[in-house]
C-alpha cells in the first residue's frame, strides 16, 4: 500500500501543484491537503482536505495521527516580500512549522519530511554567478534567515536524530494554476497575467536584474524525485541548490513579445530591488545532477508557450 501523504500548506502555489500531481500519482485518498483556508476547487475536489493551522503543533499531530500519515510536505511559508512587512510573524510560521514536523520525525510519528529552502538563503556577499552549493551564506531578509536557519535544523535533526528530511533551494517559480503570493520572483508571473489582459506590464524590478527562475512542472518532478530517491543518494541535508533558467525581465518581455508583439514593458523599482540584489543570479545545482539525477526540462521558450496557452485556458 502506498504511504500516506500530508501536505501541509497545500493551497499555495507550490502546494496545490504538488498536491494534484501527489493524487495522480498515489491515488487521491492517500494525499491528505490541508491549509488555513480552502483553496482553488481544482484542488478541493480532487481529494481529502482539512483546515490546519501550521504553526499549531496539536493540529498537526492530530492529522498525522487520525490520518496514519508517513510523510510531510511542509510547504507552508511567508515568502520574502510579505515578510520584510512582517518580521516577526514570518520568522514564527516559517520556523514553528518546521519545527512541529521535525519533532513529529523525532518522535517517530512521521518517517519522511520535505521541506523548502529557497535562493533567499543567499545574500550580498555570496558569489553572484554559479553560487556553488557550499558557500558564503549571509542572508539579508527575514525570508532568507528563517530558511538559513531552517536548513541548519533540518541537517542538525538528520545527524543528531536520524531524521529523514529533504530540501530543495527553489529559485523563482512560475505558474499559472495558482498565483504566488508575496515574493520578489512574482513579477515572472504577473507579467504573463498582464500581457494577455492588458498588453502592458510595469515591472518591480529593474531591465536588467537577473535571477534564477524554474517553470512549475520541473520543480514539482524534482521535489518528487527527490522524495522518491534512496535515502544514501540523498546526500545533502540542509537543502540542495537547484537550477533550470537564469533570465532579466528585460529577457522575459522579449520572449513574451514573440508571441504577444505589441506588449509592452515598463519598469518601476520598489522596496523588491533590493531584495533581488542580495540574490545570485544563477546557481550551480550539480550535486542535485550528481546525486539523484535532477535534469530541468522547460527553458524560456517552452515555459512561455506553456503558461501563455495556460493562462489562457484557465482564466480566459
Ligand atoms: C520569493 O521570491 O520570495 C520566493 C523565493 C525565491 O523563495 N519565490
Amino acid at each position: 500500500m502506498a504511504s500516506k501523504i500530508l501536505i501541509i500548506g497545500a493551497c499555495g502555489q507550490i502546494g496545490t501543484e504538488l498536491t494534484l500531481a501527489l493524487r495522480e500519482k498515489v491515488g487521491r485518498d492517500n494525499v491528505i491537503a490541508s491549509d488555513i483556508r480552502e483553496g482553488s476547487e481544482d484542488l478541493m475536489n480532487s481529494g481529502p482536505f482539512e483546515i490546519a493551522d501550521a504553526t499549531n503543533y496539536n493540529q498537526i499531530e492530530d492529522l498525522v495521527i487520525q490520518h496514519d500519515i508517513e510523510e510531510v510536505y511542509l510547504m507552508a511559508a511567508m515568502l520574502s516580500a510579505t515578510a520584510e512587512k512582517f518580521p516577526m510573524k514570518g520568522w514564527d510560521l516559517n520556523m514553528s512549522s518546521l519545527f512541529h514536523v521535525l519533532n513529529l520525525a523525532k518522535e517517530g510519528k512521521i518517517k519522511k519530511v520535505f521541506w523548502p529552502s529557497s535562493i533567499a538563503v543567499f545574500g550580498p556577499t555570496t558569489p553572484k554567478h554559479d553560487t556553488p552549493q557550499t558557500t558564503v551564506m549571509e542572508p539579508t531578509t527575514v525570508y532568507g534567515i528563517s530558511k538559513q536557519a531552517g536548513e541548519r535544523w533540518c541537517e542538525y535533526y538528520f545527524n543528531k536524530f536520524g531524521v529523514d528530511v529533504r530540501s530543495i533551494r527553489y529559485p523563482g517559480l512560475i505558474s499559472y494554476k495558482t498565483l504566488p503570493g508575496g515574493g520578489t520572483t512574482d513579477y515572472a508571473v504577473e507579467i504573463y497575467h498582464e500581457a494577455l489582459k492588458n498588453g502592458k506590464y510595469t515591472s518591480f524590478l529593474n531591465k536588467d536584474t537577473e535571477l534564477p527562475m524554474m517553470f512549475m512542472d520541473d520543480a514539482i518532478r524534482a521535489t518528487i524525485s527527490l522524495m522518491e530517491a534512496p535515502s544514501e543518494k540523498v546526500k545533502v541535508r540542509s537543502s540542495y541548490n537547484l537550477s533550470a533558467l537564469n533570465f532579466t525581465p528585460d529577457t522575459l518581455a522579449k520572449a513574451i513579445q514573440k508571441h504577444i508583439p505589441e506588449f509592452e514593458i515598463s519598469y518601476a523599482p520598489d522596496f523588491r530591488q533590493a531584495i533581488a540584489d542580495s540574490w545570485p543570479s544563477s546557481i550551480d545545482d550539480s550535486e542535485a545532477r550528481k546525486d539523484w539525477g535532477w535534469r530541468h526540462d522547460f527553458d524560456l521558450e517552452k515555459m512561455t508557450s506553456e503558461m501563455l496557452e495556460g493562462i489562457k485556458e484557465v482564466y480566459h
